[in-house]
């Protein structure tokens, strides 16, 4: 009979090249020592603690596909899954942090900005020196990201950037705002222009009051006619396609991240009922207690499966954005009732940030929604099998 590894249902290990493996170990080390012993004040502070920028920078954990000679690691989409699942198994806001880093700003540079873009912003985003940020969503255009009402306007050896933007990630500590705009002079397409700290007109204000994902700051992005000059707009991309190219690489690795902390909260909930009893036994010698792990489990294995396929067609350069969403709308849900049933199972205890499974839980409720909500992922893969578009 062949041994079967309850942590490790289909052999993923076994599935990892030994460069991929040595990242995830790097990344578990850095989570499990400098981001597990402070998440907890973080949330309950609502602190974000910039030196993590630096911190990650300094180990290789931001912008993991971006090559090296712009000071990334130049590793594969599976790397880069794996450090996600290992940062969000502690916090859903440490791993945002690192996806909008690595994927919405230093994506979009690399990917649609010229050379001297690249070599002015990348190595110092991959450093920590710099913090970026990525503003697609609106007030009045969440889901509906072609609604927008930011406008650029063309002046003299640049653009007047006017509009605002909302539930941003990063946005009051940031250094460079990767911002998305209709264009008048491009004939109202949507491009994307890098502002920078300190740009007369631009400011970006904290939201407070989150009751989820508190260790990552959230804001605005205000723009008030701020001149942004030529040398700043992306010239390699116009259209929606711009913000979902970036979108596409985030989606994927929250698909893994989501798992990372599922699988927190599923082995929480399996020492936890294996270690209290009730009516004379462990809870985990319950039928029900044992049927929710076992639900836990199943959902996590496959889930993880679904996204190293991904990730490997991601490294062919195979992925269609719609396997995307299915990892991404599939692995949240069900990171999202695995963590509320894991603060079931934990009773009261399941209440109290010590055993960390209401952080996750509440955490999930964002990561659930952000970069095109569960159901809006529904509508892309219903579009996608029936060719009909059902979102107006
Ligand atoms: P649609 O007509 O479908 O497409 C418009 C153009 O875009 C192209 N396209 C894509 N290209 C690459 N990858 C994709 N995934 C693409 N999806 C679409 C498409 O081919 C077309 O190109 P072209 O050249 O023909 O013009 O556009 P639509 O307006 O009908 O879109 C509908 C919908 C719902 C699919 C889309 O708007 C959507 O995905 N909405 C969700 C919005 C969203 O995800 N926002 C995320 C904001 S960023 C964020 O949340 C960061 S949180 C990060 C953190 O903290 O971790
Ligand atoms: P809405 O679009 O108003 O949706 C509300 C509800 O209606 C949802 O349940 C949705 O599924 C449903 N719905 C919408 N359209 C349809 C339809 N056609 N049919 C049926 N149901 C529908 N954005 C950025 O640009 N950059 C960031 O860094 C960023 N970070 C974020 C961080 C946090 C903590 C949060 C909470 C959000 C962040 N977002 C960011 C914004 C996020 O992407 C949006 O919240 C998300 O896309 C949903 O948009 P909305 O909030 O406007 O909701």
């Amino acid at each position: 009979r062949v041994a079967f590894q309850w942590d490790d249902p289909f052999r993923l290990e076994g599935q990892l090249s030994e460069d991929e493996r040595m990242i995830r170990d790097t990344a578990h080390a850095y989570a499990q020592e400098k981001l597990l012993p402070r998440v907890m004040e973080a949330f309950r502070e609502e602190k974000t603690d910039r030196a993590i920028f630096n911190e990650m920078g300094e180990l290789g954990l931001l912008g993991v596909t971006v090559p090296e000679e712009y000071g990334g690691v130049g590793a594969g989409y599976v790397s880069y899954g794996l450090v996600a699942r290992e940062v969000e198994r502690v916090d859903s806001g440490y791993r945002s942090m690192m996806s909008v880093q690595s994927s919405l700003v230093m994506y979009p540079i690399y990917a649609y900005g010229d050379e001297a873009q690249r070599q002015k912003w990348l190595p110092k985003l991959a450093t920590g020196e710099y913090v970026g940020c990525f503003g697609l969503t609106e007030p009045d255009a969440g889901s509906d990201p072609a609604g927008m009402k930011t406008r650029a306007v063309k002046v003299d050896g640049g653009y007047k950037v006017s509009g605002a933007k909302t539930w941003i990630s990063n946005s009051p500590i940031a250094d460079v705002f990767v911002v998305w705009a209709k264009s008048e002079a491009h004939n109202g397409a949507i491009r994307g222009f890098v502002l920078e700290k300190g740009m007369k007109g631009l400011d970006a204000p904290k939201i407070e009051g989150k009751i989820s994902l508190r260790a990552s700051v959230t804001g605005m992005i205000m723009m008030d006619e701020v001149f942004v000059p030529e040398e700043n707009l992306l010239p390699n991309v116009a259209g929606l396609k711009g913000p979902f190219g970036c979108l596409n690489r985030a989606r994927y690795g929250i698909s893994w991240g989501a798992l990372g902390a599922a699988e927190f909260c599923w082995h929480a909930a399996r020492q936890y009922t294996l270690d209290r009893k009730q009516f004379g036994k462990p809870l985990a010698a319950t039928q029900l207690v044992q049927k929710k792990l076992a639900d836990m489990q199943t959902e996590i294995a496959l889930g993880l499966q679904g996204s190293l396929r991904v990730g490997r067609l991601f490294d062919e350069g195979e992925m269609a954005p719609e396997m995307i969403s299915i990892v991404k709308r599939n692995n949240c849900g069900k990171a999202l009732d695995i963590a509320r049933m894991a603060r079931d199972m934990h009773g009261g205890n399941g209440i109290s940030e010590e055993y960390h499974v209401i952080r996750h839980m509440v955490n999930l409720e964002t990561v659930n929604t952000y970069e095109g909500t569960h159901d809006v992922h529904a509508l892309i893969l219903g579009r996608a099998q029936t060719g009909i578009q059902a979102f107006f």
